[in-house]
């Protein structure tokens, strides 16, 4: 079976991960845990973007050599995916050989197919986003995308003819809709590339740290060039292969989803599929651009000191509130406004008031009226008779990546079953009447067991502390994909949440206690 394969960008190792890094890995580490849960093969790769001239002014300013620097950031950077509990399978740095004699044989390969050839580059260079850009595209003589100064550079250079490409660029947008995703990015790209495509400069002399070129070593490939070729590389592409189509490589492309941020939406949808075809590879299913946040307003930059460390955020509020915020807050796709109040609102709102309130009066209900045992009943629960078609319609917003639909969604069944708490008073039910009893219980367990299934994606350590505390013995994921297959395969129309007999709750603090407003 084909491996679902998706990709986050690879960042930058001069700065250290920030919440725009951890916003795009995150929804990608979401995806990937729902993919699991749904029975697919995963392949989720992750890593960093090492070379070229940023990089190696940040390591000559921090006093260590390139690699020694690149690679302690790249440890940074792998440390916040383990507290963030990223679940990737790979993360690849470029400055790594596997990588680095990759992106040389593909190098070799457009040359000798003439798709490279050596002429003279003279335009203007911005380091900070190691781009180029003609005269007519700089703002009032600066970088457009950043505002930074730029320079103009004439060197030998090779290009790669992008300007080839154009038409059948254009073919593949037409025919294939979910390419450019979502929707409303595409016009930006359509225009771009209809307005003419010139080709790219995609190596450089004056710069040594980055990837030779074999034949030709005083030139090093452009770290676009470069950086792209990840995603063929770490699932083990053979590019000099006359078909590059091979195991284990063929497992895993075309990638299911390159998620980006919005400014790099270009580089995925023109330079890197016009790459492909000119390598004879077919082309990823779709690239998604999210948009960006901003903090309390501002530009997220080092200079304003306004840069939001996630770890801050992990050690304040918990990782699952985090995770559970950075896509609950905005729709994906969109841009956003990030502040710390707004994530303490969310945290008491709907963590601590909603799903923990929920956990915390329907386990104490049922140890102290019930002597812990979960209600056995062997029946549809009414408050999920419409789980099998909800989860058809989840699955569905995955696709789409509207996580927030998703978390809609999760929310409406806490409302609901906090609704039902309210109404059935089950604390006033007499002891005489256990039955009843164990009815509105049975309603309400069945219903936290499916939202620890559902949650999990976005809240991998507090879905699994929701389970134990329902008394559950499986192991949460493999319990959930049974769950959700049955759903998904449409056998599930009663949906039943099968307790075991004996099986009771256990008894604990508050998943996540109310927290004060300490905001400035
Ligand atoms: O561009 N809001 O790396 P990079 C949301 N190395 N997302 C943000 C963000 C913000 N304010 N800031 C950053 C590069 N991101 C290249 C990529 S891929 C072959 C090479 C996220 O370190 C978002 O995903 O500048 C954005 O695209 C990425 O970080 C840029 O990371």
């Amino acid at each position: 079976m084909k491996k679902f394969y998706i990709t986050t960008p690879i960042y930058y190792v001069n700065s250290l991960p920030h919440i725009g890094h951890a916003y795009t890995t995150v929804a990608s580490d979401v995806l990937a845990r729902w993919k699991r849960l749904s029975g697919r093969d995963v392949f989720f790769l992750t890593g960093t973007d090492e070379h070229g001239g940023k990089i190696a002014q940040a390591s000559s300013e921090s006093g260590e050599k390139p690699k020694e620097f690149v690679n302690r950031i790249a440890g940074e950077y792998k440390a916040r995916w383990r507290l963030l509990n990223i679940s990737n399978d790979d993360f690849i740095q470029t400055s790594e050989p596997r990588h680095m004699e990759r992106v040389q044989a593909a190098f070799e390969k457009l040359l000798k197919s003439g798709d490279i050839y050596k002429g003279i580059y003279e335009d203007w260079y911005c380091i900070s986003d190691e781009a180029y850009f003609s005269e007519s595209e700089l703002q009032e003589g600066k970088c457009p995308t950043c505002g930074r100064a730029v320079s103009k550079l004439k060197e030998e250079s090779y290009f790669f003819k992008l300007s080839k490409f154009e038409s059948r660029l254009l073919d593949h947008y037409e025919k294939n809709p979910d390419f450019l995703s979502p929707k409303f990015r595409r016009n930006e790209i359509l225009n771009f590339v209809k307005s003419g495509l010139r080709d790219l400069s995609v190596s450089r002399t004056r710069i040594d740290w980055g990837i030779p070129v074999l034949s030709d070593p005083k030139h090093v490939v452009y770290v676009w060039f470069d950086a792209l070729m990840n995603y063929i590389t770490a699932p083990g592409c053979d590019p000099a292969a006359s078909n590059p189509m091979q195991p284990p490589f063929s497992q895993c492309w075309p990638a299911d989803v390159h998620m980006v941020g919005k400014e790099i939406f270009r580089f995925h949808t023109v330079i890197w599929p016009a790459m492909l075809m000119a390598l004879g590879i077919p082309l990823p299913k779709k690239v998604f651009a999210h948009g960006w946040w901003t903090v309390e307003g501002a530009k997220m930059s080092k200079s304003t000191g306004n840069v939001v460390d996630p770890q801050k955020m992990v050690e304040e509020y918990g990782v699952d509130a985090f995770r559970y915020f950075l896509l609950r807050e905005v729709p994906f796709g969109t841009d956003g406004d990030f502040s710390e109040r707004a994530l303490l609102m969310r945290y008491n709102s709907e963590l601590a008031n909603n799903l923990g309130n929920l956990l915390q009066r329907t386990t104490t209900i049922i140890s102290k009226n019930l002597d812990g045992l979960v209600p056995n009943l062997k029946y549809s629960p009414a408050l999920l008779q419409e789980f099998p078609e909800l989860i058809k319609k989840t699955d569905g917003f995955y696709d789409e990546l509207a996580f927030g639909d998703v978390l809609e969604a999760i929310v409406g069944i806490m409302v609901k079953t906090n609704q039902f708490i309210d109404v059935k008073k089950p604390w006033a039910i007499p002891a005489d009447q256990k039955g009843d009893l164990q009815k509105v219980m049975y309603e309400c367990i069945s219903s936290l067991k499916v939202l620890a299934v559902l949650l999990f994606p976005f809240m991998p350590e507090k879905s699994r502390l929701i389970w134990e505390r329902i008394g559950e013995k499986e192991e949460l994921s493999t319990a959930a994909v049974a769950l959700l297959q049955a759903a998904l395969s449409g056998k599930g129309r009663e949906f039943q949440p099968h307790f075991s007999s004996g099986q009771t709750v256990a008894k604990g603090e508050p998943i996540f206690p109310r927290k004060a407003g300490i905001l400035k």
